[in-house]
């Protein structure tokens, strides 16, 4: 009840904080980002819309959900205890170990004073009289803030509502990043999983003996890795831990930010020594084969087809079956081009007869029915629990479907749905004071090992803030000219690699009506982290300051 004054007060006071600085988003850049800026002694807060932290980690629990890069390079590297106070127990850890280890960090730096969960930005506004951000949740509560970073994730916008008549289906439906957390009941269940890229595999693999029937609706097939994920013992975990000062020092410098580069030229080696390196970087088991081979495979058509063609040998030697080799082997575009999955078993479990592979390539499902889901010839595949593992709006999706609006009122969601343009991934020209991370332009929009480039990025948005705080200045924003030359300069490199030329995600061509950009900055982590020192160096020269 507001029966005074002194409620009413009280009752807007709980709604309102003032901060230097609001972190959106309490996963792995989040994280790191409170930490900065708390120790730059700034009033600081981070909220997430997840009842606790961990981002991706939180929302992608779906059966099988596993980290395809190392654990030991995906680590934060910035504090050595921090690092070694870990363990993993296995190379690539699923997803309920490394949630736990966001927890660990969040915990062991004092993080969660400072964090509120269950609070969902709906809109920010930059408010031209004070030249603060205004951010207004879903819950109502406001936070007047002079920095805004948003590090709500490349892929945390699911494509959720994708077909006709979902809302009809008798069974459930399950987007995997909105996997419940109590888990769903599949045993004995027919279950149809749509989406074949690193989600469904994982999904795939995983619930194949469980379920009484699985229908998996392929519509463009995927290269795919076998991992090795040997289980680490303690003999294991003391060599990775050992290895501390030599991954700090490389991995934030080479093209993907993990411990390998793209050391072999194609055309300096003979027929014998590339059909050797193949098979050797393949018996790794990780995703070497993609990231650390040999760099013409993304320039050169010639080198991408012979790779590729390597791929599909082991691939066509796994499946036999010249039915599931058509559907399941990709023929008319080249390995790497797209985002390439780590998977166990996965071509084997399409001989199990309880799975199907429906080919919905020249057959396309038109809609989901009461039964379940229908195709383009009116077949109808009748199911009690669909799984979309359909994807996500990547990159722009997190920004765009909140309101967030910049000097005289423009709209980063119109904006984007334009033309999606920013200044390295890092701020944007007509949002002064914002900053952003895995977003377009930047190698963390998705070519990279995430917690190497948000790292990086985090870390030059807090030593920003810091040189703005250090030189009596409040104000930030790129020109113009400065977004545009930085837009140039991606397009280019993006345009000479042949994801440009192959539809995918990494375009943006999954979500209907995004503008076509690579979404990546396509020139390697090292590179990409020069260029962003030495703009920090010079002190933020085609920034307007004040
Ligand atoms: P992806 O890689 O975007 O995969 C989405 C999958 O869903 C892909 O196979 C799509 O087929 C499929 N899809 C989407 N819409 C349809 C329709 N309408 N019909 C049939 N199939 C459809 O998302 P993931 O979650 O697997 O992976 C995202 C990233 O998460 C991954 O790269 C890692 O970085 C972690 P398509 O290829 O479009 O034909």
């Amino acid at each position: 009840m507001l029966d005074t004054a002194e409620d009413c007060k009280a009752a807007v006071d709980s709604k309102y904080t003032r901060l230097d600085a609001l972190v959106i988003g309490a996963g792995i850049a989040g994280i790191y980002q409170l930490y900065q800026l708390r120790e730059l002694d700034l009033d600081v807060m981070c909220v997430d819309s997840a009842p606790d932290v961990g981002g991706t980690w939180y929302w992608n629990r779906y059966p099988g959900a596993r980290l395809d890069s190392d654990g030991p390079l995906y680590q934060y590297i910035f504090s050595e205890e921090l690092y070694k106070d870990w363990s993993w127990s296995e190379r690539f850890p699923g997803q309920e170990e490394i949630e736990k280890w966001t927890h660990y960090v969040v915990d062991k730096l004092d993080l969660r004073k400072d964090m509120q969960f269950k609070t969902t930005v709906e809109r920010a506004f930059f408010d031209e009289l004070t030249k603060r951000w205004i951010v207004v949740t879903t819950e109502g509560e406001i936070f007047d803030t002079l920095y805004l970073i948003t590090c709500c994730g490349m892929l945390s916008a699911p494509m959720t509502d994708v077909f006709h008549g979902q809302e009809t289906f008798k069974g459930n439906i399950f987007h995997t990043a909105r996997w419940p957390q109590d888990g769903v009941e599949l045993e004995g269940k027919r279950v149809g999983v749509i989406g074949i890229g690193a989600t469904g595999i994982q999904v795939i693999q995983t619930i194949a003996d469980k379920v009484e029937k699985l229908k998996v609706f392929v519509r463009t097939p995927q290269y795919i890795l076998p991992m090795k994920n040997p289980k680490y013992d303690e003999e294991d975990v003391a060599a990775y831990k050992s290895r501390f000062d030599e991954i700090q020092k490389v991995i934030p410098h080479t093209f993907a930010g993990v411990d390998y580069d793209l050391p072999f030229r194609w055309h300096d080696c003979t027929p014998e020594q590339r059909a050797q390196l193949l098979e050797d970087i393949y018996q790794d088991g990780s995703l070497k084969m993609w990231l650390g081979s040999f760099a013409e495979m993304y320039f050169d058509k010639d080198v991408s087809e012979e790779v590729s063609e390597f791929i599909r040998g082991k691939m066509r030697e796994r499946l036999k079956d010249p039915k599931l080799i058509e559907m399941l082997v990709p023929s008319d575009y080249g390995f790497g081009i797209r985002r390439v999955p780590l998977e166990t078993n996965y071509l084997e479990t399409y001989h199990r007869p309880n799975v199907e592979a429906v080919s919905v390539k020249d057959n396309p499902i038109v809609e989901v029915v009461p039964e379940g889901i229908k195709l383009a010839d009116g077949t109808v595949h009748e199911l009690d629990i669909i799984v979309m593992a359909t994807g996500f709006d990547a990159g722009s999706g997190a920004l765009t479907r909140m309101d967030i609006r910049g000097r005289e009122g423009r709209s980063l969601t119109d904006d984007w749905s334009r033309d999606i343009r920013t200044t390295m991934g890092l701020m944007i020209h007509g949002y002064p004071n914002l900053f952003t991370t895995a977003v377009p332009l930047a190698p963390s929009a998705a070519l990279c090992n995430m917690t190497t480039c948000l790292q990086q990025q985090t870390e030059w948005i807090a030593d920003c803030i810091h040189y703005l705080e250090d030189n009596g200045l409040s104000y930030i924003e790129p020109d113009e000219n400065t977004e545009s030359a930085w837009v140039e300069h991606h397009d280019e490199t993006a345009n000479a690699n042949l994801i440009s030329k192959t539809e995918s995600w990494y375009l943006g061509a999954n979500v209907p009506g995004k503008p076509r950009r690579v979404l990546s900055y396509t020139g390697g982590v090292g590179t990409y982290r020069k260029k962003c020192s030495e703009v920090a160096e010079a002190g933020y020269p085609g920034f307007t300051k004040r």
